[in-house]
């Protein structure tokens, strides 16, 4: 039994909305910090962290490993990517004692989760990925000197890391690619890894504005592997920034609805239903 919240974003009314509406033992799925607008991430950190003092769980999300990265010089000081951590550097600085004492903490939060019929990830449960860093991190927890090959993408233990937080991506066969929503041609395209029966291309690509353009190719192996199985347990991410009204059924799923903002309570059914979640 647990009640699972997805990426709060420094928001500290809606935390306290969701803490409201929810019962202990409490999970949480990653990026407390970095708001869009506004914010206060020491108010969120603070609570969290205590929550997490008190026995909650909480993994870590992109956002707390960019941050982890960005105080430690590992993560290119660009307008981009300080746009993104706004609300952080405005409540600790730029490589402060505090934000390095929140980085730290940061680091305590492990990468994945099982509790033992449900699984959490911030953003892609891959097992391939999850073998490649539990060869040398069992317990999912990084050590401080994994960041720099983490930051440089240079190894297949930092690729790995990067794709359980920030999900994965496929380059497209040779001479392919799709127009974006700014109008840019990419050649690589975000995996929707929780379609189990997702075959091709196509069928696998994530916010493309028009599918027609992602070739309708049988997927090679290796990526495939990265495709949840429809026998595997349930696993929640968030991350996704979906829209609509939330929904979950199936055995993957996402949580994270900023514009109808939920939360999932977990009583240990072996598939993910709506019934589960709570509107906040
Ligand atoms: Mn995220």
């Amino acid at each position: 039994m647990f009640d699972i919240i997805p990426d709060i974003h420094a928001d500290i009314d809606r935390l306290e909305r969701t803490l409201a509406a929810l019962d202990a033992p409490l999970a949480f799925l990653g990026d407390l910090i970095d708001a869009k607008k506004g914010g206060d991430d020491l108010a969120v950190l603070t609570r969290v962290r205590g929550l997490v003092e008190g026995g909650a769980l909480a993994i870590m999300g992109n956002h707390e490993l960019n941050a982890a990265l960005f105080h430690r010089g590992l993560r290119d000081d660009t307008e981009d990517n300080r746009k993104q951590h706004r609300s952080f550097l405005r409540a600790f600085g730029h490589s402060t004692p505090e934000a390095l004492v929140w980085t730290d903490w940061f680091l305590t939060l492990p990468l994945w989760l099982d509790l033992g019929g449900l699984r959490l990830a911030h953003a892609c449960w891959s097992e391939p990925d999850i073998a490649t860093v539990a060869a040398r991190r069992p317990d999912g927890r990084l050590h401080a000197d994994d960041l720099p090959e983490i930051g440089a993408e240079s190894t297949p233990f930092g690729r790995a890391v990067k794709r359980i937080v920030s999900g994965p991506e496929v380059t497209l066969p040779l001479g392919q690619f799709f127009v974006d929503g700014g109008g840019k041609r990419r050649t690589e395209v975000r995996l929707a890894w929780w379609r189990s029966d997702a075959a091709t291309y196509r069928a696998a690509a994530l916010s493309v504005p028009d599918p027609g353009e992602i070739p309708d190719m049988v997927l090679p192996d290796g990526v495939r592997a990265e495709i949840y199985p429809a026998d595997a347990p349930p696993v929640l991410v968030g991350h996704y920034k979906m829209t609509g009204a939330p929904q979950v059924s199936g055995n993957a799923a996402s949580l994270d609805y900023p514009a109808a903002p939920c939360a999932y309570r977990w009583r240990g059914e072996a598939a993910l239903l709506d019934a589960g979640l709570v509107l906040v």
